[in-house]
């Protein structure tokens, strides 16, 4: 769909866009489409920007990933569908393996992620070939790599579903995610929470300085919190 330049809300509706096209090529699941509207809801009451609370979470995620010994990024149909060349940067700029690991997995999806990133200048990208599985998760969806996730020590998952989440937490693993929902089962399960759009935290990985002094991630998502409640008493 052409979107006006002079619209309003374009930039939102490119990003609609990009997931609808996701589907279309087989790349998102239907259900994708519906996260990202919870995403966008949490988006409004944030103003739609990088608050300095989730800037703070980035620095630390680009920290606790460089510091890594085995850092991995794990790829769903969303974040493939919206970042797939900024996620392909920041794997190489925290030298980061790429593993596409999905929650609604098929084969065939597995392969279109693969053939998209590799489009897009991606390689040696992991989850074609799962030889691992994470404890504690039903069998299609814990299935994963032994070199990238099963073994990584630190792993970013955006958009994730909570029991993986909590799953990767139980394995000991140091777990980062981006979601917009400060009160998910993934935000309070993860070590590091980034609450911001995708769309907005992987460009910014790309660009902070790595810092972690005094974060503190329950702190963090209180402000998170305390930020947006202020917020709607401001409009209010
Ligand atoms: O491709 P698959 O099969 O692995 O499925 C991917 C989805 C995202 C459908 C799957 O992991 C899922 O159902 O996730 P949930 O449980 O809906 O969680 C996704 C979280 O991401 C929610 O808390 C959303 O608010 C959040 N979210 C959605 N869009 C964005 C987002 N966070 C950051 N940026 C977004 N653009």
């Amino acid at each position: 769909m052409d979107i006006p330049e002079s619209h309003p809300r374009r930039l939102s509706l490119m990003t609609r866009n990009k997931l609808v096209d996701g589907v279309e090529k087989g790349i998102t699941s239907k259900a994708g489409l519906i996260a990202h509207g919870r995403g966008e809801a949490f988006d409004y009451l944030l103003g739609e920007k990088t608050i300095p609370i989730a800037e703070r979470a980035e620095r630390a995620a680009v920290k606790a990933m460089l510091d890594a010994d085995n850092p991995v990024i794990s790829i769903n149909g969303n974040v493939a569908a919206l970042v797939p060349t900024d996620i392909i940067k920041l794997a190489d700029r925290l030298s980061a393996k790429l593993e596409v690991n999905l929650f609604h997995r098929t084969d065939e999806r597995i392969s279109r992620i693969i053939e998209w990133l590799e489009l897009h200048g991606g390689s040696d990208i992991l989850g074609g070939k799962p030889d691992a599985k994470i404890p504690g998760l039903d069998h299609a969806r814990g299935l994963c790599t032994e070199e990238g996730i099963f073994s990584a020590d630190v792993v970013l998952v955006p958009l994730e579903d909570g029991d993986r989440a909590q799953a990767l937490s139980k394995m000991e693993k140091t777990v980062i995610t981006i979601d917009l929902n400060p009160l998910s089962r993934t935000a309070n399960a993860a070590d590091i929470t980034i609450v911001d759009n995708i769309v907005r935290a992987v460009p910014n990985m790309l660009e902070l300085e790595p810092s972690d002094a005094g974060f503190d991630n329950d702190h963090n998502i209180s402000e998170v919190l305390r930020y947006i409640s202020e917020r709607l008493e401001g409009l209010a």
